[in-house]
């Protein structure tokens, strides 16, 4: 009776899934030939990465605590004797000067941040299988599952796989349509120097650890700082029929009808400051359950409740923007044919990626996504696969709100706490209060200046990152959240509040961040000691924007937490004092503090676009000026760049109310990547993984939010529909994404580009202001209902 129940249950999940969105899997007719090819699981702490290979199986393993180094800081307690200089330099044009004293003084002699590291590879070695026909592989987005499946020999073998939310285990399943036909061995591999391979614990164990660059360094650090993460790769195998046995390193299956295998892994890391876990007891737990448990039925239990715990934060949100022919080819075609065929589902695909992957790159209690989410198959991933704050890590949480994965955004705001503690130390070093970072973190919360000057001269980290966890309040209306957020807004400002510095440039004495940079781009002109490409600058227009934003924010928030009168003051006079942005000699929206921009500029950051998104201080009916010069800016900057930028630039577009541009951006990210290297431009790799390139996954997250932005804005104190509908997203329905206010979408079906249903739920209560096409409607709303609006 009780099998009968669970089966029907997975059946009832699986079928009711594929029903309501069958067109939601990315697939393909041939193996993965590289690791872009491959079909990325995970559940926010353990990825693998299937390659669907029939002789040779490779499940490329990673656990998001495995990093380089220990508990450090990189701060340099020289900062406050140089700033003087700099800023001297600064104010007299000696930029490049200027920039020399940063490195002198301010970038970190010591690490520039560790590296984000593989747990290695479970291999699957095949007898016998040396041809086959009838290739499929799948990775289904609605219960975040893949499949391969293939004939050889005359038998069917399938192998399905998941990373389990519930259990912390990653699982394959491998079955053959006759009997005794599963035959393989097992073996890790693992690309560090102090391998060690034991059978224990009735599994398959490997012993590793982190921070080792090359298999032949003898040393124990990187940049100094020693390698103190420890892990342990745990696989146990169980067959039915067949025989298991552990020769030397491996484990073989021989004669098998079904195979059913469990990854897990434990780290000592506990959290930044601390590593003294237990790897191997972690571990050992995780795997017990399934070792120990004589439930014939224990894997069919175990993918139910990995599907049932997934579907809670995938289901919140669908999109349908009608369907096409093109859904019958395999996906790395449909991407290529993509910038000339209409293929609308491909976009409903792509964004239900990115909230796929940032379910399964981010879950409370864990780690943020870093620059790869989760997934890494090297020891040095590129830029170490760190959190980049002058865009990266910020871009990876842009869509977390909007489509319905407020959950995600928690590893988020854990990563803001942290540098807001370890971030003091760096204040410190200019000898101000309160707490930054630079434009760089790790899994240590590193806050220094990194990477030199050039790249790295940037103390305004914290403002970028207390606006984004405000703008989760905003979403959220919780005055729990609310009283964790405060403080960090607050110590954020006292750091501002002594590091402001009043310029002697302008005439108007703006209180400006200096030395600073407008991420990571020179002005094409030359300082007044005729040297050109230097980044460093005083007063650059993105700093400015995030100065208003984070001091509005903060009078805002201080009113709501019954803050003393005296800081507010301060605030706003500090607001009041700020320097403003401006427009340039060609109508654009100027970069930096003068009127350096050149119109065939094309570099990749549009930090000065900040204001407009992710910002909220430009808008078509609040700065009509400002909004036309960000559209001239945006267009000298061109289209086609680096994947992020792109995913950037749909969100620009969006606010920009101009839906055809950013569907011709969507067009150009969705274009196959053409290296997997450095170089070249960006694009969309076979898996769907965005291509900066290399693979980065922050431009999937910032097109996921794009896409999200074309359908309905709320920055304004607004709900906006449909504010940047493409002209050939004539009929649609998006369900479930959320607003600011505390309100959802629960639908929006629009036909011929007008809302045909609309119903909001409130969460918070309070006014609802809702807009189509300039028809405003106004009503007051209670907790937890629903209103249908008519248009
Ligand atoms: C910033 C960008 C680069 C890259 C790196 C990880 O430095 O300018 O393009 O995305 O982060």
């Amino acid at each position: 009776m009780k099998k009968t129940l669970l089966i029907a249950l997975v059946t009832m999940i699986s079928l009711s899934c594929s029903s309501q969105n069958n067109e939601l899997k990315l697939w393909y007719d041939a193996p993965a030939r590289q690791w872009t090819d491959a079909l990325p699981l995970g559940n926010g702490r353990l990825g693998a990465m299937v390659f669907g290979t029939p002789a040779q199986e490779r499940i490329q393993i990673n656990e998001e605590t495995i990093w380089g180094g220990g508990p450090h800081n990189n701060v340099n307690y020289a900062a406050k004797d140089g700033l003087d200089k700099i800023r001297q330099a600064l104010w007299e044009g000696r930029r490049s000067d200027a920039q020399a004293l940063c490195d002198e003084y301010i970038s970190s002699k010591s690490a520039h941040g560790m590296p984000y590291q593989t747990a290695g590879s479970l291999m699957l070695d095949f007898d016998g299988i040396t041809d086959f026909t009838d290739y499929y592989r799948e990775l289904d987005l609605n219960r975040a599952v893949s499949l391969t499946r293939f004939k050889a020999d005359g038998v069917e073998y399938t192998r399905e796989s998941f990373v389990s939310f519930p259990d912390q285990v990653i699982v394959m399943r491998l079955t053959a349509s006759d009997k005794g036909k599963i035959s393989f061995k097992a073996s890790y591999n693992l690309p560090y120097r102090d391998e060690q391979i034991l059978n224990r614990l009735g599994a398959l164990v490997q012993d590793g650890k982190a921070g080792v660059m090359s298999i032949t360094c003898k040393c124990d650090d990187h940049e100094g700082i020693e390698s103190k993460v420890k892990f342990t790769d745990c696989t146990l195998i169980e067959a039915e029929g067949g025989k298991v046995s552990v020769v030397d390193h491996t484990i073989a299956v021989s004669d098998a009808d079904v195979v059913t295998i469990y990854i897990s892994i434990g780290t000592n890391f506990v959290n930044y400051k601390d590593v003294s876990g237990n790897d191997a007891a972690k571990v050992s737990q995780y795997i017990a359950k399934f070792r120990d448990s004589k439930d014939s039925k224990k894997y069919e239990k175990a993918l139910a409740a990995h599907i049932k715990e997934y579907q809670k934060q995938f289901g919140n949100v669908t999109l349908d923007l009608g369907t096409n022919d093109q859904a019958k080819l395999p996906t790395d075609q449909r991407v290529a044919q993509f910038s000339t065929t209409f293929d609308p589902q491909l976009i409903s695909l792509y964004f239900q990626f990115g909230r796929y992957l940032l379910i399964s790159s981010s879950q409370p209690g864990g780690q943020a996504a870093n620059l790869q989410g989760i997934w890494n198959e090297s020891r040095q991933a590129p830029w170490d696969g760190k959190y980049t704050t002058n865009i990266n890590v910020e871009m990876n949480y842009w869509p977390a709100y909007v489509c319905g994965l407020s959950q995600t955004f928690d590893p988020f705001l854990q990563l803001v706490k942290d540098c807001a503690e370890h971030g003091k130390e760096t204040a410190a070093m200019y000898g101000c209060r309160g707490w930054t970072l630079h434009h760089n973190t790790d899994i240590w919360r590193s806050t220094g200046a990194v990477d030199g000057a050039y790249n790295g001269m940037w103390p305004t980290g914290a403002a970028w990152f207390c606006s984004q966890i405000w703008d989760g309040y905003l979403f959220n209306q919780d005055p729990q959240y609310l009283k964790e957020i405060y403080p960090i807004m607050k110590s954020a400002c006292e750091f501002f509040i002594d590091f402001l510095v009043e310029e002697p440039v302008s005439g108007n004495k703006y209180l400006v961040i200096a030395p600073s940079y407008s991420p990571e781009n020179a002005p094409h002109v030359q300082d007044v000691l005729g040297k050109g490409n230097i980044t460093t600058v005083f007063g650059a227009t993105m700093d400015n924007q995030m100065m208003a934003d984070l001091f509005g924010n903060t009078i805002e928030a201080a009113a709501l937490m019954g803050e003393n009168a005296a800081f507010v003051d301060t605030l706003k006079n500090i607001q009041s004092r700020l320097a403003p942005m401006k427009i340039g000699s060609w109508g654009q929206l100027q970069e930096w503090f003068e009127d350096w921009d050149d119109p065939k500029d094309n570099h990749r950051h549009v930090s000065h676009l900040w204001g407009m998104y992710p910002g909220r201080q430009i808008t078509a009916d609040g700065t009509p000026d400002l909004f036309k010069a960000v559209r001239t800016s945006l267009e000298a900057r061109g289209d086609e760049s680096t994947g992020w930028s792109m995913g950037w630039k749909v969100c620009l577009w969006a606010r920009l109310l101009d839906g055809d541009h950013a569907y011709k951006l969507i067009q150009d990210q969705l274009k196959p990547a053409r290296s997997r290297g450095f170089g070249g431009s960006g694009g969309t790799y076979n898996n769907l993984f965005d291509a900066h390139p290399p693979f980065q996954i922050d431009g999937n997250f910032g097109c996921t939010a794009g896409i999200a932005e074309m359908l309905v804005q709320s920055h304004t104190g607004k709900i906006v529909l449909l504010p940047a509908l493409p002209s050939v997203w004539k009929d649609g329905t998006v369900k479930g994404l959320q607003c600011r206010g505390g309100f959802i979408l629960e639908e929006l079906t629009w036909k011929d580009g007008k809302p045909a249903t609309v119903k909001v739920r409130s969460n918070a209560g309070g006014k609802l202001n809702i807009t189509w096409n300039g028809k405003d409607q106004t009503l007051d709303t209670k907790s937890g209902k629903v209103y249908t609006i008519k248009f």
